[in-house]
């Protein structure tokens, strides 16, 4: 069993990044059972829901003559636009079946506000307003991580970076993630994971 300062941070296993999902990551259901295995060995688990409201402004639908996976600047920065995926309450925003959800101890939702996108689990896009996850973890003596999930490339590689940012110890587990892969979207992200301190588990 993990020490009680250590939490496994499980990012956005929901159904529309897994295959038949509308943001489907390649081969996004194998992470379910050795995240289910790993979970037996936490104390402390945190699952990350995407959960955008309809017709959010990371949605190309929302953007008029633009295409899905297309970059366009917002005020807080370049955005890839998405296909339209976790709409609040819907079957592609819902876990995976086969996650053990019952050991989350806390689910922090993310994606609401419908101006700005939220990749990672700590900030959101702005990279300055606060999901709340910071203050869980501190409160409870948390300081160390270990994160795994979808898409290892844009919300894992956020939320390790941002962990990092908030000055916790950060292990990715890369057996427990899988990426979208736009460019060289995967590269970058093992690239500036590595820089921030994160430690890469391969897989
Ligand atoms: C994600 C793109 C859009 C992710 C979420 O979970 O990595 N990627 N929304
Ligand atoms: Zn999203």
């Amino acid at each position: 069993m993990r020490p009680a300062n250590e939490a496994l941070l499980v990012i956005d296993v929901q159904n529309d990044f897994c295959p038949g999902g509308a943001l489907a990551v390649s081969e996004g259901h194998q992470v379910v059972p050795y995240i289910n295995e790993m979970m037996l060995d936490f104390r402390h688990i945190v699952l990350t829901q995407d959960w955008h409201p309809k017709r959010h402004s990371s949605f190309a639908s929302s953007h008029s003559g633009k295409g899905e996976f297309e970059l366009t600047q917002m005020p807080y920065g370049p955005q890839v636009l998405w296909p339209d995926h976790c709409i609040q309450g819907s079957e592609g925003a819902a876990f995976h079946e086969k996650l053990d959800t019952d050991r989350a101890n806390v689910i922090i939702r993310k994606g609401s506000n419908p101006e700005i996108d939220s990749y990672s689990g700590f900030f959101e896009n702005d990279h300055k307003t606060p999901t709340g996850l910071d203050g869980y973890l501190k409160t409870r003596g948390i300081d160390t991580v270990t994160i795994v999930g979808l898409a290892t490339d844009y919300c894992v590689r956020f939320t390790a970076t941002d962990a990092r940012t908030l000055g916790l110890s950060v292990a990715v587990d890369l057996a427990g993630c899988r990426g979208i892969g736009l460019g060289d979207s995967l590269g970058e992200a093992y690239d500036e994971m590595r820089k921030s301190g994160v430690t890469l588990i391969e897989g």
